[in-house]
């Protein structure tokens, strides 16, 4: 790129002449938040998918986002900065080993976190998001048998809170499981006044020790109405952006991973995104995500199916 392109500028101006929507996750850095027509986390950029008039779709997450954008508008162009954008969760439930899995339980209906493959989707009865995870369970009869895929920690908070023994998909997030209990006592006694908050896709011992657990959204809610002017906060380094938008007033800590020196309150994948990459992006309308018409016809339902129920 010649230096002298003012990135920004630039993207405004092709988005203009695209007729384009960006739409940002949560977990990117803060000027790919600030530049975003929508940012939001899954839930929210799935509405903001299903109701934009734009001609073109430029999702600024991972690739199962960009896809979900896909399933809900087949017809439109929906492109990402950076193909390889994937995610450790999605990878987690590989589609035919989770086709063998699902076989085992013929009576059981499947819900899926919207952190998976379309291939995934095509196999699930209803999709949820962290947001309305509890929501969409309990929208089963309290008898309806269940498997929750690929999240075992999202899975296991919410069979702790609904009283569910849904089976569980043995997937993780790598950032969420890379917390350290012991670091984050530590840093909860260095900081008697801060509250810790986490993301249930945290490890249970983690969640144990949270003041408040919630989907991004959520905590992004609490840091605004809590009276506490401190928190230490579990879940991807990119909601700090949001969170010291919303209350520049109040400190926000990342909690502490394993191992410090490697960055791990970061998602590498949704790192990957830059604003040269959305530039170069915008600009030639690549990479594009396509997804054969029969998956798109089968994903769309439970996608369809969550819409309607988080209205
Ligand atoms: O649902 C999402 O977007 C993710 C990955 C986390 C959250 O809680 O928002």
């Amino acid at each position: 790129i010649d230096p002298a392109v003012k990135l920004v500028e630039e993207i405004n101006r092709l988005k203009k002449e695209k007729n384009a929507v960006i739409l940002s996750h949560f977990y990117v850095d803060g000027p790919l938040q600030d530049i975003a027509d929508y940012v939001g986390d899954s839930l929210g950029l799935a509405q903001a998918a299903a109701n934009t008039e734009a001609e073109m779709i430029v999702f600024v997450g991972v690739h199962f986002m960009a896809e979900t954008a896909k399933i809900i508008n087949p017809n439109k162009k929906v492109i990402l900065p950076d193909l390889k954008a994937s995610c450790s969760l999605a990878e987690s439930a590989p589609a035919d080993k989770f086709a063998a899995f699902k076989a085992q339980y013929p009576d059981h209906k499947v819900i899926t976190y919207i952190n998976a493959t379309a291939a995934l989707k095509t196999m699930t009865d209803i999709v949820c998001t962290s947001a309305n995870a509890k929501q969409i369970v309990e929208s089963f009869p309290k008898d309806q048998k269940l498997i929750f895929a690929p999240d075992k920690n999202l899975g296991g908070y919410i069979n702790s809170i609904t009283g569910r023994e849904m089976v569980l998909w043995d997937g993780a997030c790598m950032v969420h499981e890379q917390y350290s209990v012991e670091k984050i006592i530590d840093l909860m006694d260095k900081n008697t006044d801060a509250e810790f908050i986490a993301h249930p896709e945290c490890e249970k011992p983690v969640l144990l020790l949270a003041k408040h657990i919630g989907s991004t959204t959520a905590l992004l809610n609490y840091v605004q109405k809590s009276e506490a002017k401190k928190f230490i906060v579990a879940t991807e380094s990119g909601i700090l952006h949001q969170m010291t938008k919303a209350c520049p007033d109040k400190i926000f800590i990342p909690a502490p991973s394993v191992d410090s020196t490697c960055g791990c309150n970061d998602c590498e994948y949704m790192k990957l995104n830059s604003l040269q990459k959305l530039y170069i992006c915008l600009k030639h309308e690549l990479p594009e995500v396509t997804l054969p018409a029969d998956v798109i016809e089968k994903a769309r339902i439970p996608i369809q199916r969550m819409l309607e129920i988080s209205k």
